[in-house]
């Protein structure tokens, strides 16, 4: 019957998630009680001194002061908030000790993704794009299309392991939370902050920014995705011999393709046209490469493989006359950017 209370929660799906339903739970239904009370004593008095008809004015009683309802109305919460302390505080020692054996998981939150490295240096990311069509910005628009929408790579995690979370940004605070994992922890620029769970249920579950970082906010979705500890371990393995791959020399061809889907994955397109002199939130990279631009110091420079690899690296270093320095600076290997170069250079 207690369990009413826990209806609207996601299911619980980390090891220590039903300890925090119980302490949610205990709570409402002490203040519920204690609401029921109270405006239960003050719909009875309501009628209870109402002045009845024919009745003429009286004037109230005057009270001052009863020492036994003091102490009954100052003991009695002081028992409740004690006990609410102690069975919420032995969750937090859980929630805030990480188990030594973790595996560690970095993620890095950025305008409007996240990305995580595992310990051998594979690394993935989220998105939110309509794939084989750019120009389709929501889900929605995407799926009338009749196309699929992708939000990138999911956060795979092993069933019944300890996860630990290092969680930083690049720009500004984001914020991690898995709603059936009771997990929530700010990503802030500049230093690290930790978080852990054990899944204890396989399935798909949703990873959430719960910080409103700017227009794209509402997108920064991941997947979380738990599976099987040897299947997990495959999937690493597989997935690591695929990075090493990374390094393999790839036809311009190729380096064009990849650039192509990474400017969607990356989130380029969310403020760059990849067709001429369309402006969005930055300039147009179609026909720009081999070309002139100018800064808005005044100064000209040649668009070169230098000064692209300088601009997506660090987007602050020359600002294109009449756009605002609103470029976050961006998440990507050496190699990735290589092949967004080649692909803007494919664009005439
Ligand atoms: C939040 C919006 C935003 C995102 C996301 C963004 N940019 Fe930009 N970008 C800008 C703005 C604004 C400028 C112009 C100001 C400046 O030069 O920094 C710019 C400038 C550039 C330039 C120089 C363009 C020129 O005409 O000289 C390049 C190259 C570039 N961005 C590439 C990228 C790539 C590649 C990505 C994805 C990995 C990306 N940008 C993501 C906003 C963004
Ligand atoms: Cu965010």
């Amino acid at each position: 019957m207690w369990q009413i209370m826990l209806a609207i929660l996601p299911e619980p799906a980390s090891s220590f998630a039903g300890e925090w339903d119980s302490v949610y739970s205990i709570v409402s239904w002490i203040t519920g009680i204690a609401f029921l009370l109270v405006e239960g004593a003050l719909i009875y008095f309501i009628f209870k001194y109402r002045r009845h008809k024919g009745e003429s004015d009286k004037e109230t009683p005057f009270f001052t002061h009863s020492t036994k309802m003091e102490i009954l109305w100052t003991a009695i919460p002081t028992v409740i908030v004690i006990f609410i302390f102690f069975i919420a505080a032995k969750n937090f020692v859980t929630i805030r000790t990480i188990p030594k054996d973790a595996l560690e998981i970095s993620v890095t939150g950025q305008k409007w993704q996240w990305t995580f490295v595992y310990p051998n240096g594979v690394k993935k990311t989220t998105a939110h794009y309509c794939e084989g069509d750019a120009n389709l910005k929501t889900l929605h628009d995407c799926e009338a299309a009749g196309k699929k929408w992708s939000w990138g790579d999911p956060l795979v995690v092993p069933l019944n392991k300890n996860v630990r979370i290092k969680l930083t940004s690049i720009d500004v605070i984001h914020s991690f939370f898995i709603p059936e994992f009771r997990v929530k922890q700010d990503a802030v620029p500049g230093t690290y902050n930790f978080l852990w769970f054990k899944p204890i249920k396989t399935g798909t579950f949703r990873l959430f920014c719960t910080e409103y970082c700017g227009d794209l906010h509402s997108q920064m979705l991941g997947v979380v995705k738990v599976v099987p500890e040897n299947e997990f371990n495959a999937w690493l393995a597989k997935e690591a011999s695929g990075a090493s791959e990374e390094g393999k020399e790839l036809s311009v061809e190729e380096l064009v393709e990849k650039g192509k889907g990474l400017v969607q994955k990356a989130g380029c397109t969310a403020c760059h046209a990849f067709v001429p002199g369309k402006r969005i939130v930055g300039p147009a990279l179609a026909g720009i490469f081999g070309k002139e631009v100018k800064l808005n110091n005044g100064q000209k420079v040649m668009v070169d493989e230098a000064y692209l690899m300088e601009s997506i690296k660090d987007p602050t270093a020359k600002i294109v006359a009449g756009f605002p320095p609103a470029m976050p600076p961006q998440n990507l290997s050496d190699n990735e950017i290589k092949a967004i170069i080649e692909y803007i250079k494919s664009l005439k």
